[in-house]
């Protein structure tokens, strides 16, 4: 892993719970990677509502330009933030109650009603890594060092494959 450049935070990563954290640290790190600033929370669209909207409305006028949002079970936070803020608002379905192996995040994400979408990724660390790349792509747009980034971290991705699957 590259080492962190330091920047400002531009990407919000929200999880609903701390035991959230060991797959969502994937978006934290990939964005490390990236070179690009992020700034990750706890805070629950059930338990904590309140500072929830106090803290999705500071967002955009402290510089953040996409929110990635991770959550297991009935997962209302992504569809919550994006409810709140029209940045880009990007959600990871986790195995939170394990129960419904994440079809039940998966579900509260995907089917967002019209009017205030949410992109959703895969389950779990596939999903967090990807919303990062994602994040970035967005970023990318605006930014050619974040660019940049992307391209080389395609790049060394597509020179690690090795065709021959006994070497
Ligand atoms: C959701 O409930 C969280 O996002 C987490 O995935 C799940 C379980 O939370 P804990 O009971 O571990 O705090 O709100």
């Amino acid at each position: 892993m590259q080492k962190a450049r330091k920047t400002a935070p531009v990407v919000s990563i929200v999880m609903g719970s701390k035991s959230d954290w060991d797959v969502m640290r994937q978006a934290r790190d990939v964005l490390n990677e990236l070179g690009v600033g992020a700034e990750a929370k706890v805070l629950s669209a059930h338990r904590t509502p309140r500072k929830l909207a106090a803290y999705v409305e500071t967002l955009r006028g402290r510089g953040f330009k996409v929110v990635i949002a991770g959550a297991g079970m009935s997962a209302a936070l992504p569809g919550t933030i994006a409810a709140l803020t029209a940045l880009p608002v990007l959600g990871v379905p986790l195995e939170g109650g394990k129960a419904l192996g994440a079809i039940d995040a998966v579900l509260s994400m995907v089917q967002m009603p019209r009017g205030i979408p949410v992109g959703t990724l895969a389950v779990g660390k596939s999903g967090a890594g990807n919303a990062a790349l994602l994040a970035a792509a967005i970023l990318a747009l605006s930014d050619k060092k974040i660019a940049k980034a992307l391209d080389d971290f395609r790049a060394k991705q597509t020179a690690a494959v090795v065709e021959d699957p006994e070497a």
